[in-house]
């Protein structure tokens, strides 16, 4: 398998809970490594840019209110299929669905406030990557 990199954010209601240290042990007991990570308040124009692809769906304005009303953590996760393991770590965008032990079953509220995003693919990874990391702000770790 692959090593990628995947991008992730642990979202305003994730980090109001102090939850960041818990979700990251996660991401590193599952072997993902962290490479690059900023803690960020996003401001209304980097939460639209960022979530583009939705701006047509009914839930647009309040997915953006909500990721720019507090700080949110962002950063780049590296491992073997780093994507796909980072989405079973997250499980369903809606809560009520996740499977047990996943981070939205123990840390999301609500489908609206659902703790973390992590890209859906490979194109996703590189443009959402791009998006909050120059190429000089992502770490090489070999041991
Ligand atoms: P994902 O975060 O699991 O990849 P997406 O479909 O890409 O899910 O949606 C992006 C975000 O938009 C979700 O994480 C969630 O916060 C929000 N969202 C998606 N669908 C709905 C909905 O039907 N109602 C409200 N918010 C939604």
């Amino acid at each position: 398998m692959a090593v990628e990199q995947t991008l992730s954010i642990i979202k305003p209601d994730a980090v109001a809970k102090n939850a960041i240290g818990e979700i990251y042990s996660r991401f590193e007991k599952a072997g993902l490594r962290i490479v690059a990570a900023r803690m960020m308040q996003l401001s209304r124009e980097q939460a639209e840019g960022f979530y583009a692809v939705h701006k047509e769906r009914p839930f647009f304005n309040d997915l953006v209110s909500f990721m720019i009303s507090g700080p949110v953590m962002v950063q780049v996760l590296e491992g073997e299929d780093a994507i796909a393991k980072n989405r079973g770590l997250m499980g369903a965008t809606n809560p009520k669905e996740a499977a047990p032990g996943t981070i939205r079953a123990d840390f999301a509220e609500s489908i609206d406030a659902n703790a973390v995003h992590g890209s859906d693919g490979a194109d996703t990874a590189r443009e959402e990557i791009a998006f909050f990391f120059r190429p000089e702000e992502i770490c090489k770790r070999t041991l």
